[in-house]
């Protein structure tokens, strides 16, 4: 504290000039937000980028809320194409790979680096899938042929939806439960953090993010709910689509 009154009077007298009291001080600091400030670097560009949405934020409620699905695109999913961009950097023959095609020759991939990229293309691609095999309001049940092989690799519909559901609740931690195409038939895994299928020879074609970010703000630490009511809104046009894909 500085006791000179003749200071203390200049400092205001100089508050004042600069037109500048104790609330406009205050409400200038919004200019520290990292969201605002001029000198926060400009996100790392590089060969992966954030695909839009396929709907609005909102469009899931009530199953997935807006506030989670905001946060899980723009920040989390975001975060995985950003450390992705920087890693690959030191490793840029790795890009002509495409992403899926790094996650399918992972055993191979060495380097420093080698983490980042495991978890950072992992996080890229498995949300890729995610968001693309989920619509507002569901589609019922599968129909055509991944219906049929459904039938075929697990008896039914019903008893495919209790293996999936059973493998995203048992997952310890963070991770993901997923339908994948594996020797021209369909299997229930599951996968810890961002590890994908495609790093075991299988091809995902349906998947459910386990992780806290995907659930926390809506159920809690109710996963087992969050699994339920995730299965009624799948795109079983897309994971059709996927299968037709996988098996050609
Ligand atoms: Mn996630």
């Amino acid at each position: 504290m500085n006791s000179d009154p003749s200071a203390e009077l200049s400092r205001r007298q100089a508050l004042k000039t600069l037109g500048l009291g104790a609330a406009a001080m205050g409400a200038l600091s919004f200019l520290k937000s990292p969201l605002l400030a001029a000198d926060v670097p400009p996100p790392p560009t590089g060969p992966f980028e954030l695909p839009p949405l396929g709907f609005d934020y909102d469009a899931l409620a009530p199953v997935i809320g807006e506030e989670t699905m905001t946060i899980h695109h723009t920040l989390h999913h975001q975060g995985y194409v950003n450390k992705a961009n920087i890693a690959i950097a030191a490793q840029p023959e790795l890009a002509d790979l495409g992403a899926e095609g790094i996650l399918t020759s992972m055993s191979e991939v060495s380097g420093g680096l080698r983490n980042e990229i495991r978890n950072n293309v992992g996080g890229f691609v498995n949300h890729n899938l995610f968001w693309d095999i989920l619509t507002p309001g569901g589609s019922g049940e599968p129909k055509g042929k991944v219906a049929s092989q459904i039938n075929k690799d697990f008896g039914n519909f019903g008893e495919f939806t209790n293996r999936i559901s059973s493998a995203a609740n048992a997952r310890f931690g963070s991770g993901w439960a997923w339908l994948a195409v594996y020797n021209e038939k369909l299997i229930v895994m599951s996968t810890a953090n961002q590890d994908s299928p495609l790093m075991d020879g299988a091809t995902p074609i349906l998947g459910i993010d386990v992780w806290e970010h995907a659930y926390y703000l809506d159920y809690r630490n109710r996963r087992a709910e969050y699994v339920t009511k995730i299965m009624t809104i799948i795109n079983w046009d897309k994971v059709e689509e996927r299968f037709r894909a996988a098996m050609a």
